[in-house]
């Protein structure tokens, strides 16, 4: 037990029989209450089994930043050079010290190394213990918690102490203070099972996409591979299958891409593909549940879009196992954690990385403890160091946040603070600087999608790769919704591309989808598109685009200068003017762009 010395002298040096028991402890990280919607409900049982991550202190992180910074800008001798695994893992390893100190106290506790998993750069221990060994760890109570909307129960926690020695060698521990479960960003599905003939058809003649030449009609009403080919400027542009280089979509909560549905996908919309296959990888016993029932929305979009674009390029699927939310009644260890940091264990212990990964999932920043999502964000920043390009969607809430399923409601627009001010509502990972982060736009003349998630970070600061820009948006912005977003935040999202009238295939039929889930694997694709061009002509992928966007990309993007993405009772906020070559300055929000990579040479 983790006890105050002051309050218990003696006891505690009765039972202190490890070197850490008895000492004095004081509050790692506490919540004053946890995100609305989950109430406290009674103790957890002492039986029930908890995976703990244990973050331990990196202190060459800034050096790896450093890293990341460099090479992934374009005005930098060393653009390109990205780190080898190897590299990476010694950037990101905790002092000697640390694991001297963290091993101590958890053998303290009757834990040694053959009861725990580390990350192959040592940074994370993974431990699984029951409730009652977590609680005395942490000099913590934990309760189960019951969420009003979903009725899903989680075991946590408000608060938990180390002793003080650990402090500053441990970053955070979890699951304790964390309630986030990430949600797939899909906002409506249209249950209509005929798709109009016409719809379909390239015969009723074309318009002008955003690039100057010619679209098919029918892409106003119907997103296809086709449409989106002649959007965004890429018809004709032939992959490599060979080259090496690859495309992988994450998939979590238990979301199953079909494959069935996959080569009917492929039949309808790129036949060519037709018969092609992916690679799928289990992430922390992630399955591939082909029962048709079991066809995930988001997966079947992502997979059939993705691959759909890209095709021959090699395609990966990881399938993130998160295990199902905690269930009074059963009495086996459930309910771990959110899965990205499996899944980034996962792709850091490899020596090889796709160069472009997409995830449609994410969830209200404020639901995130700080330091989880620092430390997630350091990760991203680790696979941007290693040449990846990740790409995140950022919601399908407005300026609400994620708001999957109901884009009305208002009275999430709160922080979750004694204050209970209202704000808007930003998300993650989207607001992760080292991500780039994809809006929705429809139409042509693309304006911005209502449910465009977008906004301003309150948990990470504006990082210089956007000053100018954002700077430029703010003054235009001239005061109106002060105080409900964090000026000096980081700006989201970075681009935007098509969010609707997705024609996919679901369960056998055809499907209409919506939401910033089909503008994020569309993204991808074309920045994968870019990647199999440099590739192809011997030179690095893109890696971490942000940098290179902001300060050249950009010119190959299309403004969006209308449309604007409420919520919270408000207008949100408007696209603009974009870049106005008369004053050199910008009069656009960095998001609302879609990019027109044309072919690439
Ligand atoms: C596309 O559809 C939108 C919404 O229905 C409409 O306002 C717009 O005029 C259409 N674009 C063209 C080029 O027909
Ligand atoms: C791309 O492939 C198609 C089909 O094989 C072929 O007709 C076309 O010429 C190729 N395009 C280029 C630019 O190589
Ligand atoms: C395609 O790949 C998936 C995942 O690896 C596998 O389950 C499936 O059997 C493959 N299908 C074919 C037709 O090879
Ligand atoms: C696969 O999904 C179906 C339909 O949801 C379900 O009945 C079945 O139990 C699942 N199979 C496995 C192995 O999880
Ligand atoms: C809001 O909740 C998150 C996650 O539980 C927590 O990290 C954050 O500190 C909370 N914010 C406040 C101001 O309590
Ligand atoms: C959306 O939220 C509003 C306000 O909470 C509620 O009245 C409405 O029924 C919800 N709609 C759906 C489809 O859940
Ligand atoms: C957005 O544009 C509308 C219509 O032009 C205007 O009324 C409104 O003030 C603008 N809002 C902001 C936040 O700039
Ligand atoms: C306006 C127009 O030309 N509509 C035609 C589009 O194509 C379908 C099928 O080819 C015709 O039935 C429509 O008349």
């Amino acid at each position: 037990m983790c006890l105050l010395l002051l309050a218990l002298p003696f006891a505690a040096a009765l039972v202190s029989a490890g070197h850490y028991k008895g000492i004095p402890c004081s509050v790692k990280e506490s919540i004053q209450r946890p995100p609305r919607g989950w109430n406290r409900q009674g103790s957890a049982p002492l039986d029930h089994l908890l995976e703990l991550r244990i973050a331990l202190t990196q202190p060459h992180f800034p050096v790896l930043e450093k890293h990341l910074l460099e090479v992934s800008n374009p005005n930098h001798e060393r653009y390109g050079a990205y780190l080898s695994k190897e590299e990476t893992e010694e950037l990101m390893a905790p002092h000697p010290e640390t694991l001297d100190v963290v091993n101590e106290w958890l053998s303290s506790h009757g834990i040694n190394n053959e009861h725990l998993y580390r990350s192959s750069a040592q940074d994370w221990v993974t431990i699984r213990v029951s409730v009652a060994v977590a609680e005395e760890m942490l000099d913590t109570k934990y309760h189960i918690y019951t969420h009003s909307d979903t009725g899903e129960s989680t075991v946590r926690t408000t608060s938990y102490s180390l002793p003080e020695s650990l402090h500053k060698h441990v970053e955070l521990i979890q699951p304790t203070t964390m309630f986030t479960r990430p949600r797939p960003f899909r906002s409506t599905l249209h249950w209509s099972k005929t798709v109009s003939s016409d719809s379909m058809s390239p015969s009723n003649g074309t318009i002008t996409g955003p690039a100057g030449n010619p679209v098919d009609v029918s892409c106003n009403a119907t997103i296809t591979i086709d449409c989106l080919k002649q959007i965004y400027n890429s018809v004709g542009y032939n992959t490599s299958a060979t080259n090496g280089n690859q495309i992988a979509i994450s998939s979590y909560l238990e979301e199953y891409a079909n494959n069935q549905d996959l080569q009917q996908f492929f039949q309808l919309e790129n036949l060519m593909a037709y018969g092609s296959n992916y690679t799928f990888v289990s992430i922390n016993g992630g399955l591939n549940n082909q029962t048709s029932a079991a066809a995930g929305v988001e997966a079947n979009l992502d997979t059939q879009f993705a691959y759909g674009l890209t095709y021959p390029t090699q395609a990966t699927l990881y399938s993130t196992g998160g295990l199902p939310p905690y269930i009074p009644e059963a009495q086996f260890p459930m309910n771990g954690n959110e899965p990205y940091v499996d899944w980034l264990h996962h792709l850091l212990s490899q020596k090889h990385l796709p160069q472009t990964i997409s995830t449609s999932y994410g969830d209200d920043e404020q639901t995130v403890p700080h330091s989880y999502a620092k430390r997630l964000c350091s990760g991203f920043a680790a696979l941007g160091a290693r040449g990846v390009s990740l790409l995140f969607g950022s919601g399908d809430g407005g300026v609400a946040g994620v708001m999957s399923s109901n884009n009305s409601a208002t009275e999430q627009c709160f922080s979750n603070d004694s204050s209970n001010k209202a704000m808007f509502i930003p998300t993650f990972p989207a607001a992760c600087p080292y991500v780039t982060s994809v809006g929705g736009t429809h139409h042509i003349h693309e304006t911005a999608a209502s449910f465009s998630g977008g906004g301003f970070s309150n948990y990470f600061p504006r990082p210089a790769y956007q000053n100018k820009a954002v700077t430029t948006y703010l003054k235009r912005l001239a005061g109106t919704y002060e105080g409900l977003y964090n000026p000096n935040g980081r700006a989201f999202p970075d681009v935007a591309a098509q969010a609707a009238n997705f024609l996919i295939v679901y369960q056998g039929q055809q499907q209409y989808v919506f939401g910033t889930s089909c503008a994020t694997p569309t993204f991808a694709s074309f920045v994968s598109m870019l990647n199999d061009a440099r590739i192809s002509a011997g030179r690095p992928p893109l890696g971490f685009l942000n940098q290179w966007l902001y300060e050249k990309g950009y010119a190959a993007l299309n403004d969006i200068t209308a449309g604007n993405n409420p919520g919270c009772g408000t207008k949100g906020f408007n696209a603009t003017i974009g870049w106005d070559p008369g004053t050199s300055n910008y009069y656009l929000r960095p998001s609302w762009r879609v990019v027109v990579p044309g072919h690439p040479r």
